[in-house]
């Protein structure tokens, strides 16, 4: 039996890319649409297969997660496009991102756009919620100027940080997410987010997933999360996704505390003594609203 890793699906085959970067054509069997499993492309697989064009999936391992925008499994990093202008920097939508992501134990890694756009004052603005960020324990990364530098700035993150990583792009249109791809890899942004709508893939785009070898990392070929809801977080939860609130959970009277009405709460006193910002409690605030006000999902008929 061979192994290695879902890279590509579409019509049918899976493309299972090997140690020796070698890429098999391959089917699943048949007894994975029975089980309710679809391979996803990500996925770590066994597979049989005489030559590169006749394979077949044996077996999946296990996913240690999976998007279902793009559907994607086992995403490593999260990077998530920020601009400091057109569109403003928004605290909330970073919020909901790293929710997301730590929701899925993906890890986030930030970069924020449009520094050159700044003035000084502006500029000074972002450091600080830099350096609040820094403080709960996120990567935040400040784009340099000219488009060398920023190649340099980024090609030796991806060196330091991303080798043999799985990686999605993240972040609202606009953010510059091609942008930032194009200053490492001009042929890719092409084969990314917006431009391979406009490029004609039609009913194709959401069959057809890609993992992009970007330096010594795979990039998803379409940016993650598309729809910003709580669907799959329950509201006991989500204390768990501000790390540092999930920190100090010892410290608040009860256990099981989620910050509300709960005499002697630790993270509510942090938040008065501006140890932690009170926009992150507020967006705490807000998201717990969002997932219980979330209407109730009903159960699948046949599951109990
Ligand atoms: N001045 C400036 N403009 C940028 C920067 N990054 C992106 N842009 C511009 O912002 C717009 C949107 O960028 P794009 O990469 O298409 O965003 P996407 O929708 O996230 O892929 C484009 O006009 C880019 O030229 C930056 O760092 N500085
Ligand atoms: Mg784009
Ligand atoms: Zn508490």
């Amino acid at each position: 039996m061979q192994r290695g890793q879902i890279t590509k699906a579409l019509s049918g085959f899976y493309y299972v890319t090997d140690e020796s970067n070698t890429i098999y054509q391959t089917r699943a069997r048949g007894v994975f649409r029975k089980q309710n499993l679809t391979p996803l492309v990500g996925d770590y697989v066994e597979f049989e297969s005489g030559n590169i064009s006749e394979g077949i999936i044996q077996n999946l391992l296990e996913r240690k997660n999976e998007l279902t925008r793009p559907q994607v499994a086992n995403v490593d990093v999260g990077i998530v496009i920020m601009s400091a202008v057109d569109p403003d920097f928004s605290t909330q939508l970073l919020d909901r991102f790293l929710v997301m992501l730590e929701s899925k134990h993906i890890e986030p890694v930030i970069f924020i756009t449009k520094m050159d756009k700044l003035t000084e004052d502006q500029r000074q603005e972002i450091v600080a919620y830099q350096a609040e960020y820094v403080a709960i324990g996120y990567q935040i990364i400040l784009t340099e100027k000219t488009v060398e530098m920023k190649k340099k700035q980024v090609e030796q993150i991806f060196k330091e940080q991303f080798g043999g990583k799985l990686i999605v792009f993240i972040g609202q249109s606009g953010a510059g997410k091609s942008t930032l791809l194009n200053v490492i890899d001009s042929s890719l942004a092409l084969k990314t987010g917006e431009t391979s709508k406009s490029l004609g893939r039609g009913k194709h785009t959401t069959r057809h997933v890609e993992l992009i070898p970007l330096m010594d990392s795979l990039i998803a070929d379409t940016p993650g999360f598309s729809s910003l809801n709580f669907d799959d977080i329950e509201q006991e939860e989500l204390t768990e996704y501000f790390p540092e609130m999930w920190a100090r959970r010892g410290e608040c009277k009860f256990s099981g505390c989620i910050h509300l009405e709960e005499p002697k709460c630790a993270v509510k006193k942090a938040v008065e003594d501006q140890v932690i910002p009170k926009y992150r409690y507020d967006h705490y605030l807000l998201f717990l609203e969002e997932i219980r006000n979330r209407k109730p999902r009903y159960k699948k008929k046949g599951a109990f």
